[in-house]
């Protein structure tokens, strides 16, 4: 389905040396064609548009000329968004922006709404839902771990996946539903054991696809790692020299910290969030009382802790009483706690620290050692070992209806159902998964994915 209607915007930010106005729809060229003179050709020369070929020439405002530019065309259907489409490089001036922008208009060429590029990309074809989701994700996304899910997704590795195990099932729907031509004579096309085995199957890559989103989504947003211990462990100076700035007040009195602190460090390609938090402790004082409610806070929404003990006055039983503290208390079961053993520096050589990691946050010793712990642990965690993870809630909650269906598919299969009733849960089965491509999706849905772009893309 071709649009009626031409569209253009502005899509680069304004700010650098040029602007890219992307015009899309039956009229680019048109459009184009009456502002653009190219080079080479004589004076009013019509440029000769073909597929891919950049031509540079005069940007023309009546007699004067606005700009130089360069102009790219794509033919229809090889192009972003299916249609007809021209990248005009200006300088990026604003005004030159706006005065193009203005005469394409008066071309009959309508500024185009947020998204709406991808959108006509999604109704062309071009590329699936999950695709054009992936599309803004690789937009926004400021580290490798979060371009690189974003690319998987935008390449179509997860939508195939998807297409894959909906295809499979679509294959038993078919035989069931033959079946039922065949009712009189009592045959079974669809291997009843067979189907019992695949819906295991692809269970199975649901679910280990659904255990990749809260990795997926803090690889996104990075991940939270709480600094805990008691007042005056170090933790400041430890996320000072984490961050190499003085990003957190120090000081020898206990309770110096009342409120989080929170600052990004990417290491490898992997986006953390380290939280200095109030030194956990009993007091009588109002504020660092809330202080401390926030780093309780920060301990139960955080992806990994670091717990910090000063070596100088701390016993190891001490430190292991306090985790099991936070474990029992905050059902902290499974976040990982990385014990660490702070102000080497001070006591003598050939001290032992027990299980943990010792540093000396002041001199800067150990960091390397804490930064490898933190990627180890997130390999433990299995990033890495997927090859495709989901990062979206609405990717979740669609995968998670699959689970139920295939699970009404299995009871009904196990109460022995007849297959009409099975092809019908199978049907159900399929539709969440039909949504998280768009092959089936309500304007709502639509509306709610493309309204997340910005204009010009
Ligand atoms: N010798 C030595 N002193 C350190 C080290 N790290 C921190 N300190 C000192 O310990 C004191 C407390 O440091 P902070 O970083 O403020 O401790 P904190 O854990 O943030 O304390 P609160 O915010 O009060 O909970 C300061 O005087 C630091 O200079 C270290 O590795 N070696
Ligand atoms: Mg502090």
């Amino acid at each position: 389905m071709h649009s009626e209607q031409t569209i253009a915007a502005l899509s680069t930010p304004l700010g650098g040396g040029i602007a890219l106005i992307r015009v899309s729809g039956p009229q680019s060229w048109a459009a184009v064609q009456a502002h653009f003179r190219p080079y080479g050709r004589g004076e009013l020369a019509e440029p000769n548009w073909q597929h891919r070929s950049a031509l540079v020439g005069r940007w023309m405002d009546g007699n004067e000329i606005l700009d130089e530019v360069v102009v790219l065309p794509f033919l229809a259907p090889q192009s972003f968004t299916g249609e007809d489409v021209v990248e005009i490089s200006f300088h990026a001036s604003a005004y030159v922006v706006e005065r193009a922008l203005h005469q394409l208009s008066l071309q009959g060429v309508r500024p185009a709404t947020a998204g709406e590029f991808t959108r006509r990309a999604f109704m062309n074809g071009k590329m699936d839902l999950a695709q054009a989701e992936a599309v803004a994700d690789l937009l926004a996304a400021g580290h490798k771990a979060a371009a690189r899910m974003a690319m998987q997704h935008l390449r179509g590795a997860f939508s195939e996946r998807i297409n894959a195990m909906r295809n499979s099932l679509l294959d038993f729907c078919a035989l069931l539903e033959l079946e039922l031509d065949f009712s009189e004579e009592d045959v079974e096309f669809a291997s009843r054991s067979d189907l019992s085995k695949r819906i295991g199957q692809i269970e199975q890559q649901l679910q280990s696809l659904l255990q990749t989103y809260t990795m997926g989504r803090a690889l996104k947003q990075g991940i939270p790692v709480a600094i805990v211990g008691k007042p005056n462990a170090g933790k400041s100076t430890l996320l000072n020299a984490l961050l190499q700035e003085e990003r957190a007040l120090v000081s020898d009195i206990p309770g110096t910290t009342r409120d989080t602190v929170e600052d990004e460090l990417v290491l490898e390609g992997v986006r953390f969030r380290f939280i200095d938090t109030a030194g956990i402790r009993d007091t009588e004082d109002p504020i660092e009382k809330l202080g401390i409610e926030r780093s309780v806070e920060a301990l139960r929404r955080s992806g990994m802790v670091l717990h910090l003990g000063d070596a100088q006055n701390q016993t190891e039983a001490e430190l292991e009483q306090e985790e099991l503290r936070w474990r029992e208390r905050l059902g902290l079961e499974s976040k990982p706690i990385l014990r660490i053993w702070n102000k080497m520096d001070v006591l003598e050589a050939g001290f032992k620290a027990g299980s943990g990691i010792p540093v000396s946050a002041k001199n800067g010793q150990g960091l390397e050692e804490i930064k490898q712990a933190l990627l180890g642990q997130l390999t433990d965690m299995g990033y890495g070992n997927q090859d495709i993870m989901i990062s979206q809630a609405r990717h979740k909650g669609l995968l998670e209806e699959a689970v139920h269906g295939l699970e009404r598919v299995r009871q009904h299969l196990d109460s022995g159902y007849s297959g009409d009733m099975l092809a019908l849960d199978l049907r159900q089965a399929m539709r969440p998964l039909e949504e998280l491509t768009g092959h089936i999706g309500t304007e709502e849905v639509l509306g709610h994915i493309f309204g997340r772009f910005c204009i010009g893309k």
